[in-house]
Formats: C-alpha cells, sequence, structure tokens
C-alpha cells in the first residue's frame, strides 16, 4: 500500500494497493534529482514493492549514461531503464518484468511522461488513451495533465495504474524504506558501538571505519540524517514519552 502525506494534511494519502513494481519516473533533464528519488525509492521500499528507475527524454540528454549512472547507485540491485523518445511507437519493454511482476503503478513529477508510457504500455485495441501535456521549456515543470487515477490492462499481461504528478513527497513512517534505501549502513549498524548510533560522529561506529577505509562512499551517507530525522519528526507515537508529549501539546 502506497499512502504519502499530503501538503499541509495531516492524514495520509492512499495512493495505490497491491502493487508488485513501483516505476519511479524521471526525465533526463532538470526534473532529474537524486535527494526526490531517494524518497520515492523509500516509499517502495516501505510498501515491500519492487522499485524499478525509468529515465524518459534521453532524446534529449547529452550523455543519459550519467544520469543513469547516478540513479543506479542510489540502492543496491537497484533497476534502471533509460528510455529514448524514439519509444514513441514502440512498446514500453515491460515485457519481461511483468511476467515476474504484474501489477506496476507509475509516480513521478508531472511531465516526466508517465501517461506517454502508459499509452505504449496498453494494447493498441483497449481504450486506453492517457492525455498527455506539454511541460515548461525553461524549468521542465509538466501543468499536472493527469489529475486523477486510473487503471489500465497491458498487453501482455498484468495492469498498470497511471497517477497524477506528485508535488512534494513527504516521508513519515518509513523506517524499513529507509533501511531497504541504505542497506549497506543498515548491515552495519550491529558492528557500532553504541545502538543507538547515527553513524555521525559516535566513536566506535563502523560506518564511519568503513568510510575512512574506502568501502562506503561517503556521498551515500549524506542525505541519510536529514531522511531519519524527517521521518522521526514526522512519525506518530502511539506510546511512550514522545507520544505522550505530542497528546499534551495538543490539548493546551
Ligand atoms: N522528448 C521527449 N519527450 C517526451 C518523452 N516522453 C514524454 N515526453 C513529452 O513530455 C510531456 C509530458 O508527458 P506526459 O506523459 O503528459 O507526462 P506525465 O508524467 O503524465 O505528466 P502529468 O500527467 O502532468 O503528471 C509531453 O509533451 C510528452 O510528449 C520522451 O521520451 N522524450
Ligand atoms: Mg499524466
Ligand atoms: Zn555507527
Amino acid at each position: 500500500m502506497f499512502q504519502r502525506r499530503q501538503e499541509g494534511g495531516r492524514g495520509q494519502q492512499l495512493v495505490a494497493v497491491n502493487v508488485d513494481t513501483l516505476l519511479i519516473v524521471t526525465s533526463c533533464n532538470a526534473d532529474f534529482n537524486l535527494a526526490r528519488l531517494e524518497r520515492y525509492l523509500i516509499m517502495a521500499n516501505q510498501a515491500g514493492s519492487n522499485p524499478v528507475i525509468v529515465l524518459t527524454k534521453a532524446d534529449t540528454a547529452e550523455d543519459a549514461g550519467v544520469f543513469q549512472a547516478q540513479a543506479e547507485a542510489l540502492q543496491r540491485d537497484l533497476s534502471c531503464h533509460c528510455l529514448e523518445w524514439a519509444l514513441r511507437g514502440r512498446r514500453f519493454p515491460v515485457g519481461a518484468l511483468v511476467r515476474r511482476w504484474p501489477d506496476v503503478a507509475l509516480v513521478g513529477s508531472s511531465g516526466v511522461g508517465k501517461s506517454t508510457l502508459v499509452n505504449t504500455m496498453t494494447a493498441p485495441e483497449s481504450d486506453t488513451n492517457q492525455k498527455t501535456g506539454t511541460i515548461r521549456e525553461y524549468d521542465a515543470q509538466g501543468r499536472h495533465t493527469t489529475t486523477a487515477r486510473s487503471l489500465h490492462a497491458i498487453s501482455g499481461g498484468g495492469f498498470v495504474i497511471n497517477t497524477p504528478g506528485i508535488r512534494t513527497l513527504y516521508s513519515s513512517d518509513v523506517t524499513d524504506g529507509i533501511d531497504t534505501l541504505f542497506a549497506e549502513t543498515t548491515d552495519l549498524a550491529p558492528l557500532c558501538r553504541f545502538r543507538d548510533c547515527t553513524h555521525a560522529h559516535e566513536p566506535g561506529c563502523a560506518v564511519q571505519a568503513a568510510v575512512s577505509s574506502g568501502a562506503l562512499l561517503a556521498d551515500r551517507l549524506e542525505r541519510r540524517p536529514a531522511l531519519v530525522t524527517e521521518n522521526r519528526d514526522r512519525t506518530p507515537v502511539v506510546s511512550g514519552l514522545r507520544g505522550n508529549k505530542i497528546v499534551r501539546k495538543k490539548k493546551y
């Protein structure tokens, strides 16, 4: 079950359920943002689905391989597909993917080409014709063309859910998702001297030792503390000291 916290809202909004593969769509242009991709990966990991990064608009980039290499480095064994605009008129190669993981959902910012992809995944005789819209040239922002979620049969089996572009993705209640994103750190954590080690400054930290020895890239740790803190601050605690504090604050 994918859910996301709404901007300004307190509750969670349901995005999709029973999804085997989450296709995280981004473009080889100004939309490409590693920190945002990490949030999508956390969402997919937390829901227990198989995340796949789909890079669209490879035709507009000088070297799409640079985008692909950066995306692939975000999580252990992450699969990442780079799509050429030339795919227009051809089918998105979901065949192998869908045989293993038949139910797919697409997420990503507005204008990255989710609806364009859905149109190439469904059978030509199906009545799927998702409306697509142009993007603003100067910053690659889409215009929120798709406004509702929809489910379509993929030719060859399985189903795909198209979703409206997401503006901001907050992380809350996703501790497991973060642990999977940073699997190298998660694996090392039991070797740290302190059980609640933040891997930032503590002595006897196995993660920092791995960075010093070159076994782990320091880049991998850069955005982790912010994600951990955001998750902690946004996750409601139902019992214990912090939970009680929140209840008291609400009362008075
Ligand atoms: N150059 C190029 N343009 C593409 C590609 N894929 C999609 N587009 C264009 O990108 C624009 C946005 O595509 P959409 O499919 O509407 O994007 P979306 O992600 O569904 O956007 P929202 O519905 O607003 O969330 C359209 O003008 C598409 O024609 C691609 O691979 N290369
Ligand atoms: Mg769309
Ligand atoms: Zn540590």
